[in-house]
């Protein structure tokens, strides 16, 4: 049956015009006139904000009464993107606006594009939040969104000259997508010192005074769900000056600058998003954000909790805090405080309090981005803190003793205080100490950190401690917003939209699968995507792509694990063989379409030349007048999720090739398969349970097995490995200065031989290659080709994050839906 959705908040596109034009004319008090599509966007977005307030007010009150416990994900990022188009398309509101919209004289596509990212994460992990959240208020969970409200989100890209160019990217300029709550102002105190008291009875407590306060204060953004009133909430920290404090006393003695400088040191901490991924620099001001955040957001969650007057032995069962990765750590320190020295709860009802409330999700197994932060900092920054972190440790590590007598090596092993110089907290292992559960994000990567980084923790706690959550991903934004054509095509298969929130139904279309028809209007609409691709690529890049080419795509973060240069040696190495072919032979060549994108982290040096050396082969093969279309190369500037979502609907393969055991999941895999791309990858993270759900015949894999890695880079290490011969093909192809000076690629092409080879890109090439040849084989296949893609497309269903958020709310949160209130 078809069912019919929620009705659209506007009672028809007159009332939604009346809307726009109103806060046009009022609001932003301009005429309808000289409207712009800013204009008419600010206009939309404005119309469409007053219906969202209506429902997350009444969802919030309904939490409120309800008094059921509620989810608290705690993130540093949520790679949110943009949220008009999703709200419109969550609350039904597209159509009417489209139409209204048109009769003013704009096209909804143009008003959309105006609207800014909120970029206010890396990659894989703040992408995860944003999609949990939708997850979250779909399911009508009561769960908040904690994160910090940076004035700048991670930087913009630009390409100058083949090399990558940070720009600071402002954009609160204007946002209709959050509301100030000056009301709700947290004080957070650094540094200080720590002194013994007794308080009115007489008895010892412990103060920590004397500090430097901070004020964070709350700016709220709603979170509406598909087809459902419930919208959540996502609070983020702004900071400020604490009023009236230091600032004024030096005010008043004269000394102006110095209290401007008080209040801009103060605003810093959340001024800017670190934008590492997956490398820890230890940081003081990164420590300061990690903490000004995380006790904002803790008085905030007992505030609320406090207002229910209930015992402190029943906190686990109104609030489940999830940590996403280590950098929340602090939260579990900072609620034992609040415990012990404000609330005066015994240390050890205390610590149960604490480790029933906390879940740890881990991200990652590189050791580079394992958290570890200075002992002497610590001591400076957050000195009482550090005092209860060494009375953690140390009750720990009598349970340990306790239960491993003898083992002294154990002890060193597993302590919170790695004894180096300077010390240093593993922050990891605090958080496993501190919770109740810990999750890996894949099933390779959950076994993963059970067997190497975690391996003590298992055999202290037991296995049932970890558990494994497969990632997943809103098939709201990643099909329905990203793919409308795909969608609608899919819904008029399935009689309706249902698939969006169970997305196992798309095993219903199955049976369409030797519909000529079906199959047709299917591949149709790849090619409109990559039409639309191919036309965004012309605009901003000035090469032309054929749309029927084979698009390769790989967008993600530049990184040597992820190994894009792996792909840009594959792309010479085919460039060589092109070269070398006669016109006959070339007629028979499938012609391909190299796509990348991805940013490198600023002071990555070797990922910022893959880029230069992926621009540096565009250049040459795109104007090379024997290749023609037969081989593309392009990077697109500045990935980002609106580019996201133009770029994976238009691929035909996309590639997931990280080194065995180092991409905890990877999330792009699922967008991929789930829009119709196929995949190429290596056994690792999600691309395995892929592999399993949609069948190994629909999917071209390669490479060692991450069980191989540990012996592959011993024998880099201390044997001779030959280098692949067509890898040293292509670095000699380098090293002549084919693609511009070869000094620039010094460091990439020694990394694979003096450098021991540590992401095994040598091991791989030949598989990687004679793997690339399979996907021009079965692309040859036209028909072949669909069946694939829409098998695959059928067997996606698991990779939705509502299956994955009804995961952990089972296993870890224990917390249950509310009903909605309409
Ligand atoms: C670590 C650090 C270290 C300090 C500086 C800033 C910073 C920012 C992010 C991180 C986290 C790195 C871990 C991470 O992003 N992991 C990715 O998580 C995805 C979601 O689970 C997963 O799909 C990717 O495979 C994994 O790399």
């Amino acid at each position: 049956a078809w069912r019919k959705l929620a009705a659209c908040e506007f009672q028809g596109k007159e009332q939604f015009q009346r809307e726009v034009v109103r806060h046009v004319e009022t609001t932003l008090a301009r005429s309808m006139y000289n409207c712009d599509d800013a204009a008419a966007y600010a206009g939309t977005a404005l119309a469409l904000r007053d219906k969202l307030v209506i429902g997350w007010n009444k969802t919030q009150q309904n939490q409120t009464l309800q008094d059921q416990k509620r989810v608290y994900y705690l993130s540093l990022e949520f790679l949110m993107g943009r949220a008009l188009d999703n709200a419109m398309l969550n609350t039904q509101v597209k159509d009417v606006a489209r139409d209204g919209i048109a009769e003013l004289g704009f096209r909804i596509e143009d008003v959309i594009n105006q609207e800014h990212d909120a970029a206010l994460g890396n990659g894989g992990l703040g992408r995860l939040a944003a999609c949990f959240l939708d997850g979250l208020a779909t399911l009508n969970y009561p769960g908040w969104g904690y994160g910090l409200r940076y004035r700048y989100g991670i930087f913009k890209q630009e390409i100058v000259d083949g090399y990558q160019v940070e720009v600071p990217d402002y954009w609160l300029d204007f946002n209709p997508w959050e509301f100030p709550r000056p009301d709700v102002a947290v004080d957070v105190m650094f540094y200080g010192y720590v002194k013994k008291d007794t308080d009115s009875d007489g008895k010892t407590i412990i103060v920590w005074e004397g500090g430097e306060i901070v004020q964070a204060i709350a700016y709220d953004v709603p979170v509406p769900g598909f087809d459902t009133s419930t919208t959540n909430n996502l609070r983020l920290w702004s900071s400020k000056p604490a009023s009236g404090e230091f600032d004024f006393q030096k005010f008043n003695s004269g000394d102006y600058e110095g209290s401007i400088r008080d209040q801009q040191r103060a605003e810093t901490i959340s001024a800017v998003l670190y934008p590492n991924d997956n490398i820890s620099a230890g940081k003081e001001l990164r420590l300061k954000q990690q903490y000004f955040w995380v006790a904002a957001s803790l008085h905030d969650i007992v505030r609320r909790f406090k207002k229910t007057h209930r015992p402190w032995s029943q906190f686990p069962d109104q609030v489940a805090i999830q940590l996403n990765d280590t950098h929340p750590t602090l939260a579990i320190v900072e609620l034992q405080r609040i415990l012990i020295d404000v609330e005066h709860i015994p240390w050890d009802q205390a610590w149960e309090i604490v480790t029933a409330t906390f879940g740890y999700t881990n991200h990652t197994v590189l050791p580079e981005a394992l958290e570890k932060w200075s002992v002497p900092l610590m001591q400076h920054l957050l000195p009482r803190h550090l005092q209860i972190i060494y009375d953690i440790n140390l009750f720990f590590l009598q349970k340990v003793e306790r239960m491993f007598p003898k083992d002294r090596e154990m002890l060193t092993r597993v302590s919170i205080i790695e004894e180096s110089q300077p010390q240093v907290l593993r922050m990891a292992y605090l958080a496993i100490i501190g919770s109740h559960k810990v999750n890996g994000v894949a099933e390779l990567h959950s076994d993963l950190i059970k067997a190497t980084i975690f391996k003590d923790f298992v055999a202290i706690y037991g296995p049932d401690k970890f558990a494994n959550v497969t990632n997943g991903i809103t098939p709201r934004r990643w099909l329905h917003q990203a793919n409308p054509k795909l969608s609608d095509l899919i819904a008029s298969k399935l009689g309706g939209y249902e698939f969006l929130k169970e997305l196992s139904q798309l095993e219903r279309l199955r049976p369409f699968i030797d519909d000529k028809e079906f199959r047709r209007e299917w591949m149709e609409i790849k090619l409109s995507n990559k039409i639309r691709l191919a036309k965004y690529i012309r605009d901003t890049t000035g090469i032309s792509v054929n749309p029927h080419a084979l698009f390769d795509i790989q967008v993600k973060r530049i990184h040597e694990y992820k190994r894009q240069q792996m792909n840009i040696f594959g792309v010479i190495d085919r460039y060589l063989n092109l070269k070398a072919m006669t016109s006959e032979e070339r007629k028979k060549v499938v012609p391909r379409a190299s796509i990348f994108g991805g940013k490198a982290a600023p002071g990555y040096w070797m990922a910022k030349t893959i880029i230069r050396l992926i621009n540096a082969v565009g250049e040459v093969v795109n104007k090379d007048k024997d290749i023609g279309d037969l081989l593309k190369v392009v990077f697109i500037e500045d990935y980002n999720v609106s580019k996201a979502e133009l770029i994976i609907p238009a691929s035909d393969i996309s590639e997931h090739i990280s080194t065995a055991g180092t991409e905890a999941s990877g999330t792009s895999n699922m967008k991929f398969v789930l829009n119709g791309g196929l995949i190429i990858g290596t056994c690792d993270g999600a691309n395995i349970e892929i592999t399993r759900e949609i069948g190994d015949e629909n999917i071209f894999l390669l490479g060692n097995l991450a069980e191989d890695v540990e012996d592959l880079r011993h024998r880099h290490r201390y044997g001779q490995v030959e280098m692949d011969p067509k890898l040293r093909a292509v670095c000699d192809e380098i090293e002549k200065g084919t693609f511009g000076d070869p000094s620039v690629y010094e460091g990439l092409i020694s990394s694979l031989t003096t450098g021991c080879d540590y992401y095994l890109v040598s091991d791989d090439f030949s598989s990687y290659l004679t793997t690339q040849d399979l996907v021009d084989e079965a692309y040859r296949d036209k028909d072949g080709w669909a069946t694939k893609c829409i098998n695959s497309v059928a067997s996606m269903g698991f990779f939705s994050a509502d299956r994955c958020i009804n995961e952990y709310a089972d296993m870890i949160w224990n917390v249950e839906p509310l009903v909605p209130v309409k």
